[in-house]
């Protein structure tokens, strides 16, 4: 059934004409798959008037035949349906507040968000359906049925399973009824309050259309032994088929889990009463179903999960074999049955049938032994006990280094299957790395998992080493050298391209690319084009790949891919780092070279370029599928040029943002002019400061809605547990080199007297009283948004200048500068890389990029508040920080409202940074040390961040004149943002 339509494009704009939208739905209305349309956000009344033109000759859709006679149909969003082959199902327990503690302290503070995430929590662990339970006594149980219902109708990948309404008070059961999507489970009805109430809910039941669970209770009480539980049940059945006219599928029978192991000797027959119940109910009542709370049964364990897993486990065992259907669970955590330990399985079998009156008491010496503290740490060695090779393989995957060298030593010591070192990394130690591979392509494992399992690879390799050199000195063979090679899937020559220094990313894909079995040859930063080609060609590289962070690399890039054209090359290139882009890569780079080049997004996705580029099957019609993928983009490329409209340079700065100077209060004087420098920076007191979202995302973890960002990125169940590892690492490594002053930070602030000149800034010395006859000390150009705004907002279009008071308006205003520098990362981060810990090389690199975009911004804090002091009474949060909420801007050159990186040029030398600081600009205009921030300190409180987006040829040249410097230069500088088509 669809019931809307219109997709927003990608701006959130609405493309569908009426015309439009009514043909496509025409199209479903005319094969036959439509009971109802209408319109949602982005149909007009024309829509709808075209729509209905459209279908009205239409028939709705027929539903099938009933072809599920013999199911139990359930559904959420999607139908859920239980037949004679679907295998045991399972309800996710824990949205109950009886039955989860976090579930329940959630619940109680109101915090119906996060109880979500349980909710889903379970789904993603294989939960079928979801059992919602709110009976606590300080809970208004309707009220939050109801409420929770609705919280997970928002969240479809929730709302996708049925639900199964769990309460022993009716008028909760029939609140959550009405809150609920599809078919659900009512849990439940029982004949303890006589027949008379029986069938009345019965009959309401029914009515709302949902399936139900009835225990085995009567009016007497709780059946226990197998008997009543049958009997019972047989009671119900008829009363509900015959005198409700209830579809036998429709009920599930629970003929009560009870707890076992208590002691108490008339418990001891419990677990098997419920399995014989069950096979007895299941060839009698026909149709019916069984299900159970599977966790009651062992509530005397409580504390110690590994025994009550097992318990579970082999309970489940037994009662599906005799016909138990489903079952509450807590879903992801049951073992498979030849899981469990045997002789832990031998104990919970012989408690659970009851063969051994002893039981209990064994099964509770046995928790003592193995289970610790109420965790598993069930022989946390236990995987010490296989082969070498599946230890080895083991301690890949888990990133365990403790054993390498004593497992390195044992294959050693079996000459017979490896006869040569070499052997052990060609066998075990690749195939180990190979798994790691898939399961990091499946996205069981996370990219720091993956790094530690290189750490280990390296370490086990490094072992290896010098038996291998000695082995070729007594060969002295050169011939094995190559043969040395045979084991690669083939070789990558890595560089961040000339004048960019940053390389996370590019290390990152190295570390990734190396465990997946490729010959990694990283010439670093700062790579000249001809060093990057004679190193491929001389290493006979198969494939080059490119890295680069700032906007100019992106011309470097450029550059290497026509010169590897010239020489004729055919070595496939790869693109990639932040600012290079799918469209930049067909656009600009592919058409430079006639050999494949090819974007890769991130790390994970390099494998897999790389794999297929190497495959000789696969390949031509790789770089087939490429060109033509390449080609649309560009295609839409040049399209959406077209398509966009500009105003004028002219006109767009009639319509800049005209600040009234003269009414607002003056704008502030600074404490000082001139420059104050910051030396040795206290890095403690920036950690507090440090915006923890983009850590995360160079370990590519991700949490997914509601955990995105930091700290609800914990919570997140795929990546929520790796993500706290990770992190608590980055706090280790990080007071490790605050304390040992490993990391050190350098400053400098610097105030000016400035006026605006059209879309320029002058900059005066600090005494000028009259600016309009002064001759400026510095300048800094401006450039101004043209791409044409909805008409109907009166939305100014922005330079920077239009935050400064122009020179004739008598009214003085100022600029700030500023630039901050995390000084021995890389440093640290080459002696981890010759301990063969990329790991932590990594680690130390993303961490001082953290603290020096903390270090702005705690630093931008103190300029508002007392070294300018324009706000002096802020008091904010640093999530407020993050977020933006304070008066004035710190724009930096080379982003979005000032793309020109050129602009630093000016900055350095009107502040003298490189001299106070150290941090000084390469070719390129990148930062040394890569962990440097910079910009411009703007304190008018309209002053707002916003990107320039592109512009037109008039603005270039212009730009290019006030500058005094060449169209051919500006124009390279402003590649990323020019409207136009420049020459290739
Ligand atoms: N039959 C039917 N419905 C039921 C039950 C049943 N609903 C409730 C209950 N029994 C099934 N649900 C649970 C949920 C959780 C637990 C047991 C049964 C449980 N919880 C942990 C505990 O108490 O130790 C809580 C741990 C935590 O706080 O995280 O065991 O039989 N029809």
């Amino acid at each position: 059934m669809l019931n809307h339509y219109g997709l927003p494009n990608t701006f959130g704009g609405y493309d569908e004409t009426p015309e439009i939208t009514a043909s496509n739905l025409k199209e479903f209305a005319m094969d036959g798959l439509v009971n109802i349309v209408g319109g949602c956000c982005g149909t007009t009344p024309g829509h709808i008037r075209a729509i209905s033109d459209a279908v009205r000759e239409c028939q709705p859709r027929v539903p099938a035949a009933d072809i599920y006679q013999d199911y139990l149909l359930l559904s959420g969003l999607e139908p859920f349906r239980i037949g004679p082959y679907t295998n045991f199902v399972n309800i996710g327990e824990r949205c109950n507040v009886a039955g989860s503690r976090k579930f329940a302290k959630l619940i109680m503070a109101g915090n119906y968000e996060e109880a979500l995430s349980i909710a889903k929590a379970q789904v993603d662990m294989g939960a079928q359906v979801l059992d919602i339970n709110m009976d606590e006594g300080m809970l208004n149980g309707p009220t939050a049925m109801a409420k929770f219902c609705n919280f997970i109708a928002s969240e479809p990948d929730v709302a996708r399973v049925p639900l199964c309404i769990d309460s022993s008070n009716f008028s909760v059961i029939e609140a959550g009824l009405k809150c609920c999507q599809g078919k659900c489970i009512v849990n439940s009805i029982s004949l303890k309050e006589g027949e008379e109430e029986f069938l009345l809910r019965a009959v309401n039941v029914k009515r709302y259309g949902a399936a139900v669970v009835v225990m085995a209770f009567d009016e007497v009480g709780q059946a226990t032994d197998t008997n009543r539980k049958v009997e019972i049940c047989s009671r119900a059945y008829k009363l509900l088929v015959n005198k409700v006219g209830f579809d036998p599928n429709d009920i599930i029978f629970d003929p009560n889990i009870l707890t076992i192991g208590t002691g108490m000797e008339e418990h001891n027959d419990y677990a098997v009463n419920f399995i014989r119940a069950t096979k007895l109910i299941k060839e009698t009542l026909m149709g019916a179903r069984v299900s159970g709370g599977l966790s009651n049964l062992s509530f005397s364990f409580r504390g110690m999960e590994a025994i009550r897993e097992a318990m579970h486990g082999a309970f489940l065992y037994h009662a599906i074999k005799d016909g138990m259907d489903m079952g509450i669970v807590n879903a992801g955590n049951l073992p498979v049955y030849d899981d469990i330990n045997k002789e832990l399985l031998l104990l919970c079998e012989n408690l659970i049938l009851n063969r051994d009156p002893d039981a209990t008491e064994k099964l509770l010496t046995y928790a003592q032994n193995y289970v610790k503290g109420g965790k598993k740490v069930l022989q946390t060695d236990e995987w010490r006990k296989g082969s070498v090779e599946e230890r080895l393989e083991y301690a890949l995957i888990k990133g365990i280094e403790k054993y390498i060298v004593e497992d390195m030593e044992e294959c050693r010591a079996h000459v017979d299957r490896y006869t040569r070192p070499l052997r052990i990394i060609e066998g075990p130690l690749m195939n180990g790395m190979k798994v790691v591979g898939d399961l990091f392509g499946v996205g069981k494992m996370f990219l720091p998992q993956v790094i530690k399992s290189a750490r280990v690879m390296k370490k086990a390799v490094g072992y290896l080493i010098p038996f291998m050199e000695k082995e070729r000195e007594e060969m002295m063979a050169s011939a094995s050298s190559t043969e040395d090679m045979d084991h690669y899937q083939g070789t990558i020559v890595l560089a961040t391209v000339k004048g960019d220094v940053h390389d996370i990313g590019k290390n990152i894909v190295g570390v990734v690319l190396g465990c997946n079995n490729f010959r990694v040859i990283d010439l670093g930063v700062m790579v000249p084009c001809d060093q990057i080609l004679r190193e491929a060609i001389a290493q006979k590289a198969d494939i080059i790949g490119l890295s680069g962070l700032i906007t100019p690399s992106l011309d470097e890039m450029i550059y290497v891919a026509k010169e590897m054209e010239r020489l004729s090359m055919t070595t496939p290139l790869l693109i990639g780092g932040a600012t290079t882009s799918k469209t930049h890569t067909a656009v600009k780079i592919a058409p430079c070279y006639s050999c494949p080049v090819i974007h890769v997004l991130d790390a994970s996705r390099s494998v897999v370029v790389c794999s297929q580029l190497l495959d000789e099957t696969v390949k031509e019609e790789y770089f087939e599928d490429l060109k033509e993928e390449y080609e649309e983009i560009r295609q839409e490329h040049y399209d959406s040029l077209k398509e966009r409209q500009y105003l004028s340079l002219n006109q767009a700065r009639e319509k800049a943002l005209h600040i009234d100077w003269l009414s607002l209060p003056r704008p502030v004087r600074p404490q000082f002019l001139g420059t104050r420098v910051f030396e040795c920076y206290n890095l403690n007191s920036l950690v507090d400061f440090i915006d923890w979202k983009p850590f995360f995302d160079v370990w590519q973890l991700r949490g997914k809605y509601p955990n995105r960002g930091y700290p609800k990125i914990f919570n997140d169940n795929t990546v929520g547990l790796e993500a706290r590892r990770v992190f608590d690492d980055a706090q280790q490594l990080l007071s490790e080199v605050i304390d040992s002053s490993s990391l050190t930070g350098h400053g400098l602030v610097g105030f000016w007297r400035a006026q605006s000149d059209g879309d320029d800034i002058n900059v005066y010395r600090a005494d000028v009283t009259v600016c309009r006859d002064t001759k400026p000390i510095a300048t800094f150009y401006g450039l101004r948004q043209q791409v044409v705004k909805d008409s109907s907002s009166s939305e100014p279009y922005l330079c920077v200048s239009d935050f400064i008071a122009p020179v004739d308006s008598g009214v003085a205003d100022y600029i700030g500068v500023f630039a901050v520098g995390v000084f021995g990362a890389e440093e640290l981060s080459q002696q981890f890389q010759a301990q063969g810990d990329d790991y932590s090389s990594i680690m130390v690199k993303a961490l001082a990029d953290r603290l020096a975009e903390a270090f702005a911004e705690e630093l931008h804090a103190r300029v508002r508040k007392e070294l300018w002091g324009y706000s002096s009474h802020e008091a904010l949060q640093a999530s407020d920080l993050h977020k933006v909420r304070y008066q004035g801007i710190r724009p930096a050159a080379g982003y979005p409202s000032q793309p020109d990186h050129t602009e630093k040029t000016t900055m350095w030398k009107l502040a003298g940074i490189q001299d106070k600081t150290g941090i000084c600009l390469t070719e390129s205009l990148a930062m040394m040390p890569a962990a440097s921030v910079s910009g411009l300190y703007f304190s008018n409180p309209q002053a707002s961040y916003f990107a320039v987006g592109k512009i037109t040829k008039d603005q270039v040249e212009d730009y290019a004149k006030r500058k005094e410097i060449s169209l051919d230069e500006v124009e390279r500088w402003l590649a990323p943002i020019l409207g136009y088509d420049t020459e290739v």
